[in-house]
């Protein structure tokens, strides 16, 4: 490896597993001693930061029209944007990517747009929908049933000769008290399927902190269990979790059989944030304790590490910073001018429309004649 392996996650963290993990830029961003930056140019460097910028002001925008009422319940990922950006960073364009509810910039780096991400949140199916050309499944709300869908997404190509791509299927530290979770990656481990798995111990299953999750000394071990590798990184480094992420789709779509492996890769993170905007992290967390994390910023470690190479000036943050505003504000009103169609909820649901669909929407029929045509807005008051 050309990276460098530094001790577990800082001090004060309830992580404390004397595993080795990878890192390439310490906390205040500089390259560690002895580690390897990855072959990536100027230009691929800065779009990787503009990405988790954007990210992040993303982020900031979606909780406030949450409080605002002008969308629906949102999943921050403020904390963990690096590694959202970084391991789709890694992904070529014929790679499958499965998201959970919180992999908004992992989507938009794969191709999603930042409209079709917010439409679903403003009640809008077609944000739901695979665009064509573009390898992201809908995310996956209930807990890790992604895991043996992307396994079985690879046995398929493994099977029909295409290992030239991968799958990589995100999850949370929850996920891995999942059944599904063992049940994918046992057969991932059989079969030697063309997959990576990517858990983001963000510390937390909502109010669950990882150390009541599992009695694993990490969660990388438990890869061990399934005779797939095995990669604890830190998670705030984007460097180090691009490098991770290559090197684990490299050894994913080795052509030769023996050769071939999938890996679960631990990025090791912490959700700055709630867990929804319907959580609220003071009563089960210490905010001292987010403060830790944050010292070891990702966007904060990126930005060091390009202005010391020269790459990074004030003039490139400021236009990154104005062309990321005005994506977001686009993105925005193009999905705010989206009309909303209440029928539509009732399409897709089943081939034949059940009885209590019916029910439903004759009450929507009700509401219409009573509050016109709008009568969502009405109720909802
Ligand atoms: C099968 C299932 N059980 C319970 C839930 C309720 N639930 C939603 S999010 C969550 C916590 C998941 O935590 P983790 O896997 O660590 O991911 P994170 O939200 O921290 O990214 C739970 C239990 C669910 N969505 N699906």
């Amino acid at each position: 490896m050309n990276t460098q392996y530094g001790p577990g996650p800082h001090e004060g963290s309830n992580d404390e597993s004397e595993t080795e993990y990878v890192q390439i830029l310490d906390a205040d961003g500089n390259v560690r001693p002895g580690a390897e930056v990855p072959e990536l140019d100027d230009e691929e460097l800065l779009a990787m930061y503009e990405a988790i910028v954007l990210a992040r002001r993303f982020d900031q925008r979606a909780i406030s029209l949450q409080r605002q009422g002008r969308i629906a319940t949102y999943a921050p990922m403020t904390g963990q944007e690096g590694a959202q950006v970084a391991t789709s960073f890694a992904l070529s364009g014929e790679d499958w990517l499965f998201p959970t509810y919180r992999e908004h910039a992992a989507k938009y780096v794969h191709g999603v747009s930042l409209s079709s991400l917010l439409q679903p949140l403003y009640g809008h199916r077609d944000g739901y929908a695979i665009p064509d050309g573009v390898n992201v499944m809908p995310e996956y709300i209930p807990i890790a049933t992604q895991v043996p869908q992307a396994m079985g997404k690879a046995w398929g190509d493994l099977l029909t000769g295409r290992t030239d791509r991968a799958v990589l299927c995100h999850l949370g530290d929850g996920a891995t008290s999942e059944g599904d979770f063992h049940e994918g990656l046992n057969f991932a481990g059989v079969f030697d399927v063309p997959a990576v798995f990517v858990c983001n111990n963000n510390q937390y299953a909502i109010s669950t902190p990882s150390d009541r999750q599992t009695a694993s000394e990490t969660i990388a071990v438990k890869a061990t269990a399934y005779g797939v590798e095995g990669v604890r990184v830190d998670g705030l480094d984007p460097l180090a979790v691009y490098e991770v992420t290559r090197r684990a789709l490299t050894r994913a779509k080795n052509p030769i059989d023996d050769e071939r492996r999938p890996t679960l890769i631990e990025a090791v993170q912490y959700r700055y944030g709630a867990h929804t905007t319907s959580d609220d992290p003071s009563v089960y967390r210490d905010e001292e304790e987010a403060e830790l994390w944050r010292e070891r910023d990702p966007v904060d470690r990126m930005a060091t590490f390009l202005e010391s190479r020269g790459i990074l000036t004030e003039e490139r943050a400021a236009a990154i910073e104005d062309r990321v505003e005005a994506q977001i504000q686009e993105a925005i009103d193009s999905a705010e001018a989206d009309e909303t169609e209440p029928d539509a909820i009732f399409e897709h649901v089943y081939e034949e429309p059940s009885e209590r669909l019916d029910q439903q929407r004759a009450e929507l029929d009700r509401l219409r004649e009573k509050y016109g045509d709008d009568p969502f807005s009405e109720v909802l008051q």
